[in-house]
């Protein structure tokens, strides 16, 4: 059996969503130039015997680009929403995204909120644990450059999904509720 969890990192420009992709698939931090349009690179993972292949969709943060990303998110089973410590307007665009999100997708969707470029200040912590308990978001406080969290962030995102994939599997479905509710009936009838 394979899974697909399609995660979309979104945010203003700048804030290093290609770095923190580029973090998770090679390991690595190079300079990266502004995203145009989407892209999107794959992962392959095992857990609890699941096969999941993670897509990691990287949108651009400018305004031309918006309408394109939103098609984007609105099927997704995940969301980064990332600002940066050095950018005090990220905190404003992300507070509106989780609004457009939670607006256009489906109510099964994780918001998770990441505060890169941890490594140059502290600063914005502050500001982004109000944002993360205002939203209901879990914070992430991430560094592309050193890769601090990163991977933390990434197991976390397949954790909650197996463990939804789970409770999935334990509610039972429409058609095992109706044969229960027709052997009882039959019960009766003897
Ligand atoms: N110090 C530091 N710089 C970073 C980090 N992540 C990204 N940067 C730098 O921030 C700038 C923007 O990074 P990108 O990854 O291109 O940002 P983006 O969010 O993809 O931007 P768009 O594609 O325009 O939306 C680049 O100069 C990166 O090198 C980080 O964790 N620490
Ligand atoms: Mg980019």
């Amino acid at each position: 059996m394979k899974e697909q969890v399609k995660l979309v990192f979104v945010g203003m420009t700048s804030t290093g969503k290609s770095s923190l992709i580029q973090r998770v698939i090679q390991n690595q931090f190079t300079q990266s130039s502004p995203t145009i349009s989407v892209s999107c690179e794959s992962l392959q993972f095992k857990r609890n015997g699941v096969n999941i292949n993670l897509q990691l969709w990287d949108t651009s943060g400018s305004e031309q680009f918006q309408q394109l990303s939103q098609t984007y998110y609105r099927s997704c089973n995940a969301v980064a929403v990332v600002c940066s410590v050095d950018q005090q307007d990220s905190f404003v665009r992300a507070t509106q995204l989780v609004h457009q999100i939670r607006s256009m997708s489906d109510d099964n969707i994780r918001i998770y909120l990441l505060l890169n470029k941890i490594d140059l200040q502290t600063s914005g912590i502050v500001t982004a644990n109000k944002l993360a308990d205002a939203q209901f978001a879990k914070l992430f406080k991430v560094s592309a450059k050193t890769g601090e969290n990163v991977q933390q962030f990434i197991e976390c995102v397949l954790d909650e999904f197996t463990e939804s994939l789970e409770s999935f599997m334990d509610e039972p479905s429409v058609e095992v509720q109706r044969a229960k509710m027709f052997c009882c009936c039959q019960g009766k009838k003897k």
